[in-house]
């Protein structure tokens, strides 16, 4: 695997499952596989997960790992070609990724998004430049339009906790995911919504995606799913519920890509508490993290025994394990 960034990279998904299940029972069983190889994670913005679960997912597989947090020790980088460089960034990404990857087998990126230009974003310009300018396989660590590492690891979460398919009413086979937006004070990307739509799209699961209208996500990672606007029907019978904020996608208006479209104070009524969980099949509560408590949900909401949080959190070191993995024997 020379890129990871959708779903697709990972070929069969049920191999790919098969294959976390095996790495979580023995997670140092490919620990001759990274000897002498070294992991470079490359992060434009804060991380708490991403930066500790890919570390260890390195360490299980006996690789070297050098993080580097751009905007904390290192020169300024600017990404944008043809610009003048008489501001505060002392040098450009162009010269700065095939120096970095001299240094290393592989890169891990978090580019983030920037949420003022949508074609910028959605074109996963700096994603795309280490790809090209590197040489070495790349993978995402959240870039400006995908999370996969996150949703690879929400899917083993959703497999680990699915009801038993023979116990299920009305002859349903199929678990009932709900992606849910929630209110938040500040512009948050799409990424983690865009790649769980994305990643459940390609699962065996029943989809819904629930929302206010105007943070219509992009049709390319809607795919199939159903779309209700009545967050109390989607949530209707649901196993999941997996609640995130995003800002505005600017699919029908661009101008307002990134955008927070409605004062908070005015949405709290799509904060997930005790009475929406109520309208669910006994649904198990699911949110990449870090959340707000009492924006996205409520304490008691995240602290009952339903709730994934923290085995969410767990599963980010068995994704990342998988994937650098892959990426390992490629090389
Ligand atoms: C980020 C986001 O919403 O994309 C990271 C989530 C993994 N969250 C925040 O910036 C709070
Ligand atoms: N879920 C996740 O990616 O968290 P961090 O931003 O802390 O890495």
């Amino acid at each position: 695997m020379k890129s990871f960034l959708n779903v697709q990279d990972l070929g069969d998904l049920k191999l790919a499952l098969a294959e976390a299940q095996e790495i979580k029972k023995e997670r140092y069983k490919y620990v001759e596989l990274g000897r002498n190889k070294t992991a470079l994670l490359v992060f434009f913005n804060n991380s708490l997960r991403t930066r500790l679960s890919t570390q260890k997912a390195a360490l299980n597989l006996g690789m070297n790992v050098i993080v580097l947090d751009v905007n904390a020790g290192a020169w300024k980088l600017e990404t944008e070609r043809g610009v003048i460089m008489d501001g505060d960034k002392s040098e450009h990404l162009l010269e700065a990724i095939p120096v970095m990857a001299c240094y290393c087998d592989m890169i891990g990126i978090r580019s983030f998004a920037g949420l003022t230009d949508r074609e910028y974003d959605y074109a996963e310009t700096v994603y795309n430049q280490f790809v090209k300018y590197s040489g070495k396989p790349v993978f995402a660590m959240e870039t400006a339009t995908v999370h996969p590492l996150q949703a690879f690891a929400d899917l083993i979460t959703i497999e680990e906790n699915a009801p038993s398919l023979t116990g299920r009413a009305g002859g349903e086979s199929l678990p009932k995911v709900v992606l849910t937006w929630a209110p938040h004070p500040k512009s948050l990307p799409q990424a983690v919504p865009n790649s769980f739509a994305e990643w459940m799209n390609a699962a065996d699961v029943d989809f819904v995606i629930t929302h206010p209208e105007g943070y219509e996500l992009d049709p390319k990672f809607v795919g199939n799913a159903r779309v209700e606007y009545d967050q109390k029907k989607a949530f209707e019978g649901a196993d999941f519920i997996y609640a995130k904020n995003w800002s505005c996608p600017g699919v029908t208006r661009p101008q307002d890509y990134g955008k927070i479209l409605h004062d908070y104070h005015t949405m709290t009524h799509w904060t997930v508490d005790a009475e929406h969980m109520s309208w669910t099949n006994n649904a198990k509560f699911m949110h990449c993290l870090p959340v707000r408590r009492n924006m996205i949900v409520t304490d008691d909401v995240i602290e009952a025994p339903t709730s994934l949080v923290i085995p969410e959190a767990a599963n980010r070191e068995i994704s990342a394990t998988v994937v650098l993995k892959r990426i390992l024997q490629s090389l």
